[in-house]
């Protein structure tokens, strides 16, 4: 099997400061946990920013341009920026630290879809759910936009004119005809590196079947063109990536997609999850791929 890579995606935008006092929010606490996750083997580093004051989820390439340089300079793993942003940010806004930083990787969200606060799940101890209150108080119905525009701009802006290769997020089946459409467009070229993604409430389940059909469906579409990676939403996180890195797929934990490291225990930062999935993935006989071979399979620039 070909080496894996293991993404760490470090903050996110969905958790909150107060679900996790581990959850770095600051340039420094971003840092540190980058490094800290490269270190403990993190091949590439999925970024989002945190405006310090207050923890929220930041647009501004000012709060990414206090990490990204100190991270570049203290660590060799390839930087990905988010283009999701979180789901509520405008799609110019969502743009303007990528285009401004010009990264190797950024994310590309398949589709347009419900985004409901996953976290809320592993809130959860009592499980007699309250249908009244499905979803943690504060959270509202999220419409994350990612039209065929959408897409086909960021395709344009970030690829084709600045040289970003892509993690293309894909949340269901349909995301997979949506990326098999810009392939047939000539928009994208391979070798792609797609993520499927668990336990988001608007994509699929984390149902292990979910995984053997994505797969096959990529296996079909995309053929040798492509490799996928897996993320899966709180508790779902270790098993679903663990099956990934079992088919011969990459892995991506993090706290963007869970905040935990086992049942009930927070994790207390990004390079605990990392080397808990290292430890497994090489205890299964992968070994994981270095950035500059990462940067080699995916056809990064560099
Ligand atoms: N938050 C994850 C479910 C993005 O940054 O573009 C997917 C994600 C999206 O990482
Ligand atoms: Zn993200």
């Amino acid at each position: 099997m070909s080496k894996i890579i293991i993404t760490c995606a470090v903050t996110g935008s969905i958790h909150t400061p107060s679900m996790s006092p581990h959850l770095p929010i600051t340039a420094q606490q971003i840092t540190d946990n980058a490094i800290g996750a490269a270190e403990a083997g993190a091949t590439i580093l999925h970024l989002h920013a945190r405006d310090p004051e207050n923890g929220r989820p930041s647009a501004d390439p000012a709060h990414f341009m206090a990490f990204l340089p100190q991270i570049k300079q203290r660590c060799g793993a390839v930087l990905n920026i988010s283009t999701g942003g979180s789901a509520t940010m405008p799609l110019e806004d969502r743009l303007a630290a990528p285009k401004q930083a010009e990264p190797e990787m950024c994310s590309l969200n398949m589709g347009t879809m419900n985004f409901a606060l996953f976290p809320a799940v592993d809130k959860i101890t009592d499980w007699k759910f309250d249908w009244e209150k499905p979803f943690l108080e504060d959270s509202e119905d999220l419409v994350f936009k990612n039209t065929p525009r959408d897409m086909a701009y960021i395709l344009h802006e970030l690829g084709e004119k600045r040289g970003a290769r892509f993690e293309f997020e894909c949340y269901d089946l349909s995301h997979l005809y949506m990326l098999k459409h810009f392939v047939d467009r000539g928009l994208v070229r391979g070798p792609l590196f797609i993520q499927f993604v668990f336990g988001v409430l608007g994509g699929m389940g984390p149902d292990p079947e979910n995984l053997t059909h994505m797969k096959m469906i990529a296996d079909r579409l995309f053929g040798d063109t492509y490799t996928f990676s897996v993320l899966a939403a709180g508790r779902h996180q270790m098993p679903l990536v663990t099956m990934s890195a079992i088919l011969g797929g990459h892995v991506r934990v993090g706290l963007e997609d869970s905040l935990m490291i086992s049942r009930g225990v927070l994790a207390r930062n990004n390079a605990e999850q990392v080397a808990k999935i290292r430890r497994i993935v090489e205890d299964l006989g992968r070994t994981v791929a270095t950035a500059d071979e990462a940067r080699e399979m995916l056809h990064l620039k560099g």
